[in-house]
This record gives C-alpha cells, sequence and structure tokens, in this order.
C-alpha cells in the first residue's frame, strides 16, 4: 500500500470534548483504543523541540533550514539507521515527556501523576520510505504485562501526504493480531491483510495536537510523500494505578534470579524462569538466552509476586526518583507557555 489512499482514510475522533471528565476519557480511552486531543500540548514546547530535532539533522547534512530534505537526503537518513545516538543524546523527548505543561496535562487527563517511562522514540520518516506498510504491531506483545498509554506527539504540521500515524480503533483488549510463527516465537509485526483499508483511521495534526493509544491498539507508521521529514516523537506514561516496572541497572545474576539496584527502591531481587523473556536491546533478533548478559546493563523488568515475567531494556533515560508535587491545574486547549529556555527540569517523575 503506498499513500494513494490516505487522503480517503477514515478520520480519527476528536476526543477535546471529554476534557475535564477523567472517568469519561479512560472509558473512551478504553473504548475506542485512542484519544485524539487537538491543541493541549504547549506549542512553545512543540517549538523548541521542533528546532532542536532538525539542528541535528542539519549537522547531519540531510535536512536545509527550509525543512526540506536534501536530494540526495533520503538514502543518507535511512543510512542514519532507526535510533540515532546522536539525536537521543539531545533527550528532547525526556525534556517533553517531563515539562511542567506536560505534568499538568498528565493531572488533567489521568487524575493524578503520570509516570514516565524510559521508553520514548524519535520518528522521522523520510521521503520514500520504503515498507512502513510491513510494520503494524501491537505493543503488548513486545511489553509483555507492561501497561500504559503511548503519547505520540508531531513535532510538524502533517498532512495526509506527510503520512502520520494510522491506527485501528476499538478495545482490542488482549487480542494479539500478531501470528506465531513455526518456531512458537511471536511474529515482529501483523500481516497487512489482517485489516481492511477501511479499518485504519488517521488525522491531520498540527504541533500541540496529541494522539494516545492503549498498548493493544494496532498502529503503523505510514509512508511519507513528500519533500520533508515527518518528525514527531513518542513516549510512554502510566497513568496512577499502573502497575510499575521494576527499572534499574543488573548488580547480580545468577542461574535462578537477577538483582536490580533502582533509584527509589533499594536492590530488588526478583526470580527467573522458564518463562521469563528475555529480550535484547533491538528486537526482531534472537532472544539473548544467557541472563548474565544482563549485569551491569540498565534494565526494565516486569514482575509478578516476586517473579521476573519480562526483562527488557530501556530505550533513553528517565530518572525513576520521585521529587516534586506536579502542579494541579486545568489546560486550555491551546495554552501557551511561559517556558523559553532549553534547560531540562529538575529530577522530576511522578
Ligand atoms: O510513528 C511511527 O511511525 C510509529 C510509532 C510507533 O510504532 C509507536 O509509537 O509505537
Amino acid at each position: 500500500m503506498g499513500t494513494e489512499f490516505h487522503d480517503t482514510m477514515r478520520s480519527l475522533d476528536c476526543h477535546n470534548q471529554l476534557l475535564g471528565d477523567t472517568s469519561a476519557l479512560d472509558r473512551a480511552l478504553k473504548h475506542d483504543g485512542y484519544l485524539f486531543l487537538r491543541g493541549v500540548v504547549d506549542t512553545t514546547m512543540i517549538a523548541q523541540a521542533r528546532q532542536v530535532v532538525e539542528a541535528w539533522f542539519r549537522s547531519q547534512s540531510v535536512l536545509t533550514t527550509d525543512h526540506r530534505v536534501v536530494p540526495d537526503g533520503p538514502d543518507r537518513v535511512e543510512r542514519l539507521g532507526l535510533h540515532p545516538p546522536g539525536l537521543s543524546d539531545t533527550q528532547i523527548w525526556q525534556w517533553i515527556a517531563l515539562h511542567p505543561t506536560m505534568r499538568q496535562l498528565y493531572v488533567q487527563l489521568f487524575g493524578g501523576p503520570g509516570y514516565v517511562l524510559p521508553i520514548g522514540e524519535y520518528q522521522f520518516t523520510w521521503p520514500g520510505k520504503a515498507d512502513c506498510w510491513s510494520r503494524i504491531h501491537q505493543d503488548a506483545p513486545f511489553s509483555v504485562n507492561l501497561d500504559y498509554v503511548t503519547f505520540w506527539v508531531p513535532l510538524v504540521p502533517i498532512d495526509a501526504r506527510l503520512g502520520g500515524l494510522a491506527l485501528i480503533p476499538g478495545p482490542h483488549d488482549a487480542k494479539s493480531f500478531h501470528p506465531t510463527l513455526d518456531d512458537g516465537t511471536i511474529a515482529p509485526f501483523i500481516p497487512p491483510k489482517s485489516f481492511n483499508s477501511e479499518d485504519w483511521h488517521r488525522a491531520d495534526l498540527l504541533p500541540g495536537d496529541l494522539l494516545l493509544f492503549g498498548v493493544w491498539t494496532p498502529h503503523c507508521g505510514l509512508p511519507n510523500d513528500t519533500d520533508r521529514l515527518r518528525l514527531s516523537v513518542d513516549f510512554r506514561v502510566q497513568p496512577p494505578g499502573m502497575q510499575r516496572p521494576i527499572i534499574g541497572v543488573v548488580v547480580e545474576v545468577d542461574e535462578g534470579s537477577i538483582s536490580i539496584a533502582t533509584e527509589g527502591s533499594g536492590v530488588r531481587t526478583i526470580t527467573l524462569d522458564g518463562l521469563t523473556v528475555l529480550r535484547q536491546r533491538t528486537y526482531g533478533g534472537p532472544e539473548p538466552v544467557d541472563p548474565r548478559g544482563y549485569l551491569g546493563q540498565r534494565v526494565v523488568a516486569v514482575a509478578e509476586h516476586g517473579r521476573a515475567i519480562v526483562i527488557r531494556y530501556p530505550r533513553d533515560y528517565v530518572p525513576g526518583i520521585q521529587v516534586g508535587e506536579p502542579q494541579a491545574g486545568v489546560l486550555q486547549p491551546g495554552i501557551q507557555s511561559q517556558v523559553s529556555d532549553l534547560a531540562l527540569p529538575p529530577v522530576v517523575n511522578q
């Protein structure tokens, strides 16, 4: 599938009328599998984040000052890989996720503080990026018992030609569309034929808009038919009440257990058994069979009753120490903050 049917793809419903009613927002997120909110993210913050990300791409000589990809740029962007360390070093998704205005938004959406997981991505779909439709997926099969809400945040205006994100609305709870392969493992992607073209929904987005979706919502980044980069960030936030993973550095491993030095709750030891999913740094390859490979590594672990369900790597760092209270208050769509510097806020993960 190319970009030809994006214009006629069904539109996401906007949920702004539910703002101010956290129960209704929660019900809609569960029922629709997503929330689409217009103009709720601080646009000054997003403009600064865009400046940072574009500056990094300009430093790689692939982007012009008027936001165009240079003629031989698409191939060069592809060669940067999906997770360029230099882009990650800007720490700009964490800056957005921990920004005071975002923390205020978590309170408005969830009725309490959000906890930002150390799992975030910079998306930079380049013109002509191939095989976008072969990357349809749900997050749940990768996250195994780790629940969260994905915050998908456009940094640039996104129309049908630039593509953006499409998803399949619906509760989908606990229903995996990922086929099981012959060797018993779960396929990393969902075959496109699993859905009809009219099942897919998308929306034109502006900086300040926000797309939230749950771990069972099938989604896919769309192809880009322009001469610009589609820039967005996505990060994962846990509303109050969701079970937190254990996050820290592995300090001890033996046959039956793993000990993780956390930032807020000391060293936690959990048992490993034959059912523990041990994930390697990149998905799609062979999983590590020897848990001793995690020694000295920062990990995210999901445990139940002291038993490790999954050990995985974070994607970037977010402080786990909880300091300070988020400012309560109601954000109005279109709010602009007075924050104009690029300094990271103090250590705050609520
Ligand atoms: O933005 C994209 O292209 C894909 C995003 C995605 O897969 C995610 O947020 O989980």
